[in-house]
């Protein structure tokens, strides 16, 4: 499809519609924000008049569901994708305006906490671009993931209100409102039939924003659900006098879309995420249904016409909903009802960790969701004939792989069971989701497990975020490389060449020169922008092992005292994190580092030559200005644990080298840039399974490696926290005896010798730039344009 072509006389009335409707008597008179906003509405009413993609090839449309969309600011990209960027920052410097300060205004919608979220807006932003269509089903939080600062160097976190309520993009189609029913009881009715009377009825609103993709015409929906009430205001209550309660109903159902929850890779069982679940879910499926219904579609066709893509298993229970429908509301039989389901779902899988697989209380399930837990019960009874034949009387086996047991509903097991496809996220991922988490559903359905490893868009990761170096690569390669990214592999001769570098260098430069001043706005902390800028940037969790990078920290630290004149390369950490708010050793380490960071930004002695920055409110806004800023890319997960990260592709494309493990999609960046262009290190997943296997014991450790056991009693004794000795407890504690279970101690020493090989090819800029364009030339199938494409070949063909 063609580009849509930029219609400047209706922008224009629509900017003056919006002034005018202000009340005021020129556009000169709006605040940049009131500019913002008719911007952006004026955009939005262009865009939304325009179709949606017709598939020409037979496709199954895909429904994307997820509970989070990270989608991050929406004016600038759509600007971009849409190919109008150009044309309306001229219209809007007629008036003395100036697009990119416009574009800060917006507040940045955090509809998700990181990696899963993340993917979902990437992949959306894919399937637009590939023509593959497709809608993406969420949540409408009013409160998105906390704004995190720092007081005295502890994390304190604030409500997001991210004013959802005046976001121009928002489309409310009141056509689409859901009824969704929750609580009550299951009965029969004269005919046996089972009769859900639910105990109370909320209203889904479907709130749509535009996909747009990339200068092809196609816009589809990300359709977010809000709840309310159906009768919001209760006048009889109001009549009798009953002022208070008169609004009660209306805010019960607000609370459901109230606000995201900010775990991430760990499950709780709550029972309002539950109810969150559930109405996403409803919503959803009912809508899909509708959908295909009013084209004219027979029920029993629905899996040659629609495919359900589970983003985790967060949205499970939209299969017992799917099967109530087909049975209850549209009385399909058993086996009809099945017969479609279970050709329906695609299930990914995220993360292998036990604590973060979801479990539901069987009681929970039940006061909520009656029906539901009957259907469940039924697939469960099906399924253990199943097992029954395949393992006559193993009762080890069935309590592995049962979907209830023990008052317990597994929704990964629900997903494996009911759906026709089970994909990891990296190739290590998906072989570990095989032999470790699913082996024996392997041997029963050996053709539903796949691999689709992860991608980034390079709309938003290089174009937008990253200008300089998109033109650089325009100017040089002369090919579409932005959906062709495979084309990067053109760059390669340019790595040995001496000006291509220089040019390639001075763009870095820039980029970290832009981040300083940040940094130094946000901070108040000057880092030189000649200096190495090491980044992590990824949600605090002890798996990821940013206590790793501080303890690197406190090593170049005691070295520069023990040595004051040594000849170090100059360093500047960069951390960026959020601790979930109930994550208290997440939360020390955060504090730790603050610390550490306050003691060494101050140390005379140390002057420019190790700065450590721990920026606050980590987003995908600061992401953008991070990561074309790196030199080095953190990812230094204990292996096994990081299911694919997606950061790192994003810092290797934009020229950061990576220093890492062998874990997640780390193993693929390495095959593709070459083993001599990043930096390996640590326990491979199989030497990590044999050390614990042997019974590993970190004080053991702390024993041999008097450096070591130096840098951790500096931490003991206070000299980071004014003297109070029990500042990092929690931390010190959690690597201490029987302790470490991610192995910190275990690779600290070959993490150091690693970081060595990087200030030893730091010294030679012309080997390190080298080395940065040759990460760029050949980090090309980490587009999400690729991982679409797995997606439609392995696992959405109809
Ligand atoms: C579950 C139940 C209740 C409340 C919250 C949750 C919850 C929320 C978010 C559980 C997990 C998440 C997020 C997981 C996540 O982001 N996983 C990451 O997914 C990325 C995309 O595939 C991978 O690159 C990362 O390796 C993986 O950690």
């Amino acid at each position: 499809m063609a580009q849509q072509k930029f219609q400047q006389a209706r922008f224009k009335a629509a900017l003056t519609r919006h002034w005018q409707y202000l009340g005021l008597s020129s556009a000169q008179e709006m605040t940049p924000q009131q500019w913002w906003q008719a911007l952006s509405s004026a955009l939005a009413e262009q865009l939304a008049a325009h179709p949606l993609a017709k598939s020409a090839k037979r496709q199954r449309h895909v429904n994307y569901i997820s509970m989070e969309f990270l989608i991050g600011r929406l004016t600038g990209n759509n600007l971009l994708n849409l190919g109008w960027y150009q044309e309306v920052q001229a219209l809007l410097a007629e008036q003395q305006i100036s697009l990119s300060e416009l574009l800060e205004e917006e507040v940045d919608p955090a509809l998700g906490n990181g990696g899963l979220g993340r993917l979902a807006a990437c992949y959306l932003d894919s399937m637009a671009t590939v023509g593959q269509s497709a809608t993406g089903y969420g949540l409408n939080y009013q409160y998105g993931l906390f704004r995190q600062s720092f007081d005295d160097g502890q994390q304190h976190e604030a409500p997001d209100d991210w004013q959802r309520n005046h976001y121009p993009w928002f489309r409310h189609n009141a056509a689409l409102d859901v009824d969704v029913p929750i609580g009550g009881k299951v009965s029969r009715d004269d005919s046996g039939q089972p009769q859900w009377l639910p105990e109370v009825v909320i209203r889904g609103e479907a709130w749509d924003l535009p996909v747009v993709g990339y200068r092809n015409g196609v816009t589809q929906p990300l359709r977010l659900w809000q709840a309310s009430h159906r009768q919001p205001f209760n006048l009889t209550l109001f009549n009798d006098g009953k002022f208070l309660q008169a609004e009660q109903q209306g805010i019960d159902a607000d609370k459901l879309t109230k606000v995201l929850y900010p775990n991430d890779n760990h499950q709780e069982g709550k029972r309002l995420r539950l109810m969150q679940q559930y109405f996403q879910c409803a919503c959803s499926v009912a809508d899909i249904v509708r959908r295909h219904l009013q084209a004219g579609r027979p029920l029993a066709a629905l899996a040659q016409y629609e495919v359900i893509q589970l983003n985790d298993t967060h949205p499970t229970i939209a299969i017992p909903e799917m099967l109530r429908l087909l049975i209850d509301d549209h009385q399909l039989s058993w086996d009809d009802a099945w017969a479609i389901t279970s050709k329906l779902f695609a299930y990914t899988n995220h993360t292998l960790m036990p604590e973060a697989l979801e479990r539901w209380d069987e009681k929970l399930v039940r006061s909520l969701l009656p029906r539901h837990l009957q259907i469940i019960k039924e697939i469960n009874r099906c399924f253990k004939k199943l097992v029954e034949k395949q393992w006559p009387g193993d009762d080890a086996v069935w309590a592995k792989l049962a979907v209830l047991h023990e008052g317990q509903v597994r929704m990964a097991n629900l997903c494996v069971v009911s759906g026709f496809a089970v994909n990891g996220v990296a190739a290590l991922h998906s072989r570990l989701v095989v032999s470790d988490l699913f082996p024996e559903y392997h041997q029963l359905w050996p053709e539903k497990f796949h691999n689709v490893t992860n991608g980034i868009t390079p709309r938003r990761w290089l174009q937008q975020c990253n200008p300089a170096l998109a033109t650089l690569l325009d100017e040089t390669l002369k090919t579409d490389w932005m959906t062709h990214l495979d084309a990067l592999r053109g760059l390669e001769p340019l790595a040995d060449d001496a000006a291509f570098r220089q040019r390639y260098r001075q763009i870095k430069h820039d980029n970290k020169a832009r981040l300083a001043s940040y940094i130094h706005q946000l901070t108040g902390i000057s880092v030189n922008p000649d200096a190495i800028f090491d980044i992590q940037i990824k949600r605090l969790h002890e798996y990821k092992r940013q206590h790793l990078g501080l303890m690197h920290i406190l090593h170049c630290y005691r070295q520069l005292r023990d040595n004051p004149n040594a000849e170090i390369t100059p360093r500047v950490f960069l951390f960026g994190a959020k601790a979930a708010p109930g994550y208290y050793l997440a939360k020390n380490i955060i504090y730790a580092i603050n610390k550490v960071a306050e003691k060494i930004n101050h140390d005379p002695l140390v002057g420019d030559r190790l700065k450590v920055v721990f920026i606050p409110d980590y987003r995908i806004t600061a992401a953008e200005l991070m990561i074309p800023a790196a030199d080095l890319s953190e990812q230094i997960s204990t292996a096994g644990y990081e299911a694919s990260g997606t950061g790192n592709m994003k810092l290797a494309l934009n020229g950061a080298l990576t220093i890492g493990t062998l874990d997640g999609a780390n193993v693929e960046i390495a095959e593709q840039v070459g083993d001599e262009n990043i930096f390996i290190f640590g326990h491979t997943v199989e030497e990590v399974k044999a050390l614990k296997a042997k019974g590993y014991d970190p004080l053991k450790l702390r024993k041999k490696d008097k450096h070591l056991n130096n840098l951790l009693k500096e931490l003991e004794k206070g000299f980071f926290s004014n003297g109070d000795k029990h500042a990092f407890d929690m931390l010190l504690h959690s690597l201490g005896k029987g302790g470490d279970p991610w192995l910190v101690l275990a690779d600290f020493a070959a993490y150091c010798e690693a970081q060595q090989r990087v200030e030893a090819l730091w010294r030679d800029q012309e080997a390190w730039t080298r080395t940065a364009i040759l990460n760029t030339a050949r980090t090309g199938m980490f587009s999400s344009d690729r991982s679409i494409r797995d997606y439609q070949q392995r696992i959405w063909r109809a």
